[in-house]
């Protein structure tokens, strides 16, 4: 099928974007059980780019159905069946990257050079890695025959929609569970393309079953008694609520939630590489990361420097259409989110602290918003505070490493954060008293599969990617299994 709306330019012609998508359940698109349906907009031409079935609780009951059915038989099966399976996924996403990052470019907003280049090889990468592990679960120190937990929930944000889905599935069904699995509103069809992949893949009917719709669905699915696992990602607000709906029952939860990182630049570092690392840390995907280096920290013997330096670099960013390959900044994901963005800008100015962007011009249609900086940031400010979660770096300074942090941990979250030096010893100094999940050394958002990912305090509690990854899907089978 093909757009029945505007001529599509070549790169948009890439992907066949169908008029309108069911639920994929028991390996079928169904439509939704009360025929519900929305659409799913491009954040960047406001253009309906497809409608896509709602899921209602009775449709949540249909999916955890399947996926019970299909666990007796894929967790059965050897490790070595099942890598298979999740190799033959993996090959499929690289076949079909050029469509895939199309389409969620399309879908999310984000420039084609990052989803090309950054989050469609990390969804390969992760279905490769945990593929090799299938195989090797009983020899892993997880005891003679580490039994997998039964159906997942899984619920999605939209910031990275396919790499949330791999980052979820693969250990998912590496480990022997199935999954039922709700992208966001705003994103869902890179995941809908997913399920296709599946059919593709030969995976048995129901092991993975995709249920699109909004927070009701969301909510109906963590809740269902049929679920034994909820991998959640998104907002710390929707996590509470989540952590509050299961708890009394036996279901194993993750949860990863929002951040506000520091950058800490110190006066030894490299400045042109801490200036790369200062616009990738905030202005990947148009901020709109959790892990985003979202307050800068820079010593005071050299912000000047710095912020010449990065005044001058942020003048060089390219906002505009994602799917041209010369684009850094596309758009904000939702008009909700860019309301969000601006209502924050706004309170930082209103506050007292000083506003810059470089002069760009913004499309006229779409959700947009200039590369912006905040000096004279206090720690009592909002935009110090608040997680932003768009292209907004607000710069604090200190003069000692103590202060710095102590600065750095003046905040409820604790997923990340980045220290700029030539000294090893001061990073290691650092990594210790820092309270992040995840800490960088001259270098920021480096994802590997490898890696476990994760936070402290309000980020959430739960590893996900490398071995720890496998423990959240995991439970032990024998005394000697036990942990
Ligand atoms: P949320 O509103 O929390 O949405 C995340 C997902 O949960 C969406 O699929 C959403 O559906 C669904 N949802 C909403 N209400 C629900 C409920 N009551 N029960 C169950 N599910 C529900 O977050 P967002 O606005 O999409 O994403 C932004 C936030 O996510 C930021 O705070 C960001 O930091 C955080 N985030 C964290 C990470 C990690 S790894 N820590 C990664 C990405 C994003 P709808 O889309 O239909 O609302």
């Amino acid at each position: 099928m093909t757009f029945d709306y505007a001529p599509a330019p070549e790169s948009r012609a890439v992907v066949d974007i169908a008029p309108s998508y069911g639920l994929f359940v028991d390996g079928e698109f169904v439509p939704a059980h009360d025929g519900k349906v929305f659409k799913t907009v491009s954040p960047s031409s406001e253009e309906v780019l497809s409608e896509v079935a709602q899921a209602s609780a009775e449709d949540v009951d249909r999916a955890v159905k399947a996926a019970r059915k299909a666990f007796e038989k894929w967790s059965a099966l050897p490790g070595a069946e099942r890598a298979k399976y999740l190799f033959r996924i993996a090959r499929l996403v690289q076949e079909r990257s050029r469509e895939l990052a199309v389409l969620e470019s399309l879908d999310n907003g984000k420039p084609i050079r990052e989803s090309r280049d950054a989050d469609l090889p990390l969804v390969a990468a992760h279905f490769f890695y945990y593929a090799g592990w299938a195989d090797k679960l009983d020899h892993a120190g997880y005891g003679h025959n580490p039994r997998p937990l039964g159906v997942a929930g899984q619920v999605i944000p939209w910031n990275f929609p396919l790499l949330m889905l791999a980052w979820k599935i693969a250990p998912a069904l590496a480990t022997g569970n199935t999954v039922v699995l709700k992208p966001a509103e705003t994103t869902p069809l890179s995941a809908l393309f997913f399920a296709d992949i599946c059919r593709q893949a030969g995976l048995p009917k129901g092991v993975v079953n995709i249920l699109t719709g909004d927070g009701s669905t969301g909510a109906a699915l963590v809740a269902h008694p049929g679920v034994d696992k909820v991998a959640f990602t998104g907002s710390t607000e929707v996590g509470k609520a989540i952590a509050r709906t299961v708890a009394g029952s036996d279901k194993k939860v993750t949860l990863e939630l929002g951040g506000k990182a520091a950058n800490i630049v110190f006066d030894d570092a490299p400045l042109d590489q801490a200036v790369e690392g200062i616009v990738n840390g905030i202005f990947f995907n148009q901020g709109q990361v959790c892990c985003a280096g979202s307050r800068l920290l820079v010593q005071e013997s050299v912000a000047e420097e710095l912020l010449d330096a990065l005044k001058r670099r942020m003048r060089t960013l390219r906002v505009g259409d994602p799917l041209d390959k010369n684009t850094d900044i596309g758009a904000i994901n939702s008009a909700e989110q860019l309301a969000r963005i601006t209502a924050l800008a706004e309170a930082g100015e209103a506050e007292g602290a000083e506003r810059w962007s470089p002069s760009c011009e913004l499309p006229s249609a779409g959700y947009w918003f200039a590369p912006t900086l905040f000096t004279g940031v206090t720690q009592a400010h909002r935009i110090a505070r608040e997680e932003i979660f768009g292209p907004v770096l607000s710069v604090l300074t200190f003069r000692t490493p103590a202060e710095a942090v102590e600065k750095a941990n003046n905040t409820p979250y604790g997923l990340s954060a980045g220290i700029w030096t030539e000294k090893g010893s001061r990073m290691l100094w650092m990594a210790n008293k820092l309270r992040a999940g995840v800490i960088w050394s001259n270098t920021f958002n480096k994802f590997d599969p490898a890696s476990p990912f994760g936070g402290y305090q309000e980020s959430g509690f739960g590893r996900e990617g490398g071995r720890h990854g496998l423990e959240a899907y995991l439970a032990p089978s024998s005394p000697e299994g036990a942990r």
